[in-house]
């Protein structure tokens, strides 16, 4: 039986053939704060982690005249009931982070306009551990996800120490921001752990302080394995900068990275506790500084670049950056910028001056069952914009075949992390 041809798409089954296909392909979550369930303080899923996510406990305070406190003192499913009333039962859930709500307990077959929790919290209260993960990643059509690992976390450091059991699919990912965001906490679980010393005043590093947190990070990395190390930086990260921070990327993290053969990851543009009050929701997005990314780039061509900034407004200069550097690989649609109106954007952008060279989207996904959603609502967009640009194409004389899209699809979703971080195909 002859191969069916893999012949041009025509205009009107462009859309539907893409839409398949990149509904079809399993996709590399290159960023999420998942855990596995031997992590058990960590894990987090199911109905009331969803309901009590930050960007719902954010949007609770605009639509609810409870006060903050009292909504801090009760447990987490008081929490999530009182979420649930009024976002959802009281208003109608227009928000992203709502829609992502409905969208899972529709995956779940579930109904998702209940007056209650009742039903749902039936549900999840059978799911549980690594078949609730398997569920998941099968309806997200996630076939691997990075985790995001704080080792200045005792908690999560004691799991890392423990036999814990790992999960095939949840790859570590060595995350550092206390070095370079918060040194006076860094240094005293160095000392404390691992070099019991007291390291040099906040001015200077000496070369025997630098040796022994390198030996550190190596004692992490030969326990963890991580497929990357990670920061997140502020809006107003400099590189180079003068400073203990700027010594410690520079002397300390980027060799590091170069040794182990490691990408290294930046997330640039989250200010923390805008609002301290609201903990984890009380973070905002800064404008970055572009130059200090095309510098690092430039002056460390070893070092391969995760980048990913939060602001709507860095994101033209990060293609054109990406365009300038091969060891640059921009990521995702992070945080604030992960709403389908930016998405379209940001993605479209980035076809036209990267083509399918970089990596569309990440789900940042801290509670388990939102990779289904995160991943449903950017398939849909991504969808649209590479339909676009096939369009323009066949406008200007080459029209796509099945094979063609599958091939970029693949490229997006899977292949341009494995490459870039020499993972096996
Ligand atoms: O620093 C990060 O990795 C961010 O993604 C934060 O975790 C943030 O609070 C978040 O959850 N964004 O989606
Ligand atoms: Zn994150």
């Amino acid at each position: 039986m002859p191969e069916t041809a893999d012949l041009p798409i025509q205009s009107a089954e462009l859309a539907a053939e893409v839409e398949r296909i990149v509904d079809d392909t399993y996709v590399f979550d290159v960023h999420t704060h998942q855990y596995p369930p031997s992590f058990k303080t960590l894990f987090s899923a199911g109905i009331d982690d969803l309901l009590t996510y930050h960007y719902l406990i954010a949007e609770l305070f605009r639509s609810s005249h409870v006060a903050v406190d009292s909504f801090w003192d009760m447990d987490k499913p008081r929490q999530a009931d009182l979420i649930w009333d009024t976002l959802f039962v009281r208003n109608t859930p227009v928000s992203e982070a709502c829609r992502g709500v409905v969208c899972v307990l529709t995956a779940y077959g579930l109904d998702p306009s209940a007056p209650t929790l009742k039903e749902a919290r039936e549900f999840f209260s059978d799911l549980q551990g690594n078949a609730h993960i398997e569920k998941a990643m099968k309806l997200a059509r996630v076939s691997d996800m990075v985790m995001t690992n704080d080792i200045f976390d005792e908690q999560e450091a004691k799991y890392w120490e423990s036999s814990a059991a790992r999960h095939p699919a949840l790859h570590p990912a060595l995350r550092l921001d206390p070095l370079l965001r918060d040194w006076e906490r860094a240094q005293d679980v160095l000392s404390g752990r691992v070099t019991n010393r007291r390291y040099a005043a906040q001015t200077t590093l000496r070369d025997e302080d630098v040796t022994s947190i390198r030996s550190f990070l190596d004692g992490w990395i030969e326990r963890m394995k991580p497929v990357y190390m990670a920061v997140s930086l502020p809006p107003d990260f400099v590189y180079p900068e003068d400073s203990i921070e700027g010594f410690l990327l520079k002397e300390a993290l980027l060799p590091t990275a170069r040794e182990h053969k490691l990408p290294f990851s930046m997330m640039i543009g989250a200010r923390r506790g805008v609002n301290p009050a609201l903990r984890d929701a009380g973070d905002a997005v800064g404008y970055a500084d572009i130059t200090s990314v095309e510098r690092i780039c430039l002056e460390n061509p070893e070092n391969r670049f995760l980048v990913s900034m939060l602001s709507r407004e860095n994101q033209h200069e990060l293609c054109v950056a990406a365009r300038k550097f091969s060891n640059l690989m921009p990521f995702g649609c992070w945080w604030f910028l992960n709403n389908p109106s930016i998405v379209r954007e940001i993605t479209t952008e980035r076809l036209e001056m990267l083509g399918a060279t970089f990596i569309p989207q990440h789900s940042d996904a801290r509670v388990l069952d939102q990779i289904i959603y995160k991943w449903n609502h950017a398939r849909h967009t991504i969808s649209a914009a590479l339909t676009d640009s096939y369009d323009a194409l066949a406008r200007d004389g080459w029209r796509v075949t099945t094979d063609q899209i599958r091939r970029d699809v693949k490229r997006l979703f899977q292949e341009n992390f494995r490459n870039f971080a020499r993972l096996p195909a």
